[in-house]
């Protein structure tokens, strides 16, 4: 996949901030730290497109980026950040549940998982709370490169175990590192996009 354009449109914090368009959206969501950041910038060869924060809890709204004017790529504030109040952290999970909950455009829910651990009950609880939306979904294990290769098929198949992934549901390993797992999750975004309109009278 080789993108000509992505820019960072803006930060939103309510659903009349969002972008108003028709593209599909591709949603990213997981722990501070876990990767998203870094896994925007490898999708669109971009070294610092979505700031690679060093501190934890950054990204504070829904930042919203255009690629090619084909579709967004939405950075979802990071959960499990322990330094932030409670109010904070019930801010951030209702900005997260509204915009999963009521943007129609979104396509695919991604959710990341840092491949050396066991998923937190945050990560469960939120991924118990994505196969309950009506949305495609797929689950990328980050940090690839920071584990032995002998570990990798046991460290995914924890992920698999604890977070509860069926027999069809999508588990990626990914280096932004090494940039492996790249081409996978771009395959998975295009599967999920909308086909376009053939403009062909042929039928099926
Ligand atoms: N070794 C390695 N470091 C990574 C990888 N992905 C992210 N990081 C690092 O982990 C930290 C957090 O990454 P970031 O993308 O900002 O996470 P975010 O908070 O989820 O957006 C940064 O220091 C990144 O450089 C990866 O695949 N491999
Ligand atoms: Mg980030």
């Amino acid at each position: 996949m080789v993108v000509k354009d992505a820019t960072y449109e803006l930060t939103a914090f309510k659903p009349e901030q969002y972008p108003k368009h028709n593209l599909p959206e591709i949603a990213l969501v997981g722990r501070s730290n876990v990767g998203k950041s870094s896994l925007i910038n490898v999708l669109v060869n971009r070294k610092n497109l979505a700031r690679e924060s060093a501190t934890p809890g950054k990204t504070r709204g829904l930042n919203f980026y255009n690629i090619d004017h084909q579709l967004y790529f939405v950075d979802l504030p990071g959960y499990g950040y322990a330094k932030v109040s409670k109010a904070e952290r019930e801010f951030w999970g209702r900005m997260i549940e509204t915009y999963l909950n009521t943007r129609n455009q979104l396509n695919l829910i991604i959710m990341l998982v840092d491949i050396r651990h066991t998923p937190s009950s945050d990560d469960q609880m939120m991924y118990q709370w994505i196969i309950g939306q009506d949305k495609p979904n797929l689950v990328v294990a980050t940090k690839l490169d920071k584990i032995p290769r002998g570990q990798i098929q046991k460290k995914l198949r924890d992920i698999r175990v604890t977070l509860g992934l069926g027999e069809g549901d999508s588990l990626l390993p990914f280096s932004a590192e090494t940039k492996q797992g790249r081409d996978e999750i771009w395959n998975q975004i295009r599967e999920n996009s909308p086909k376009p309109r053939m403009n062909t009278n042929k039928r099926e």
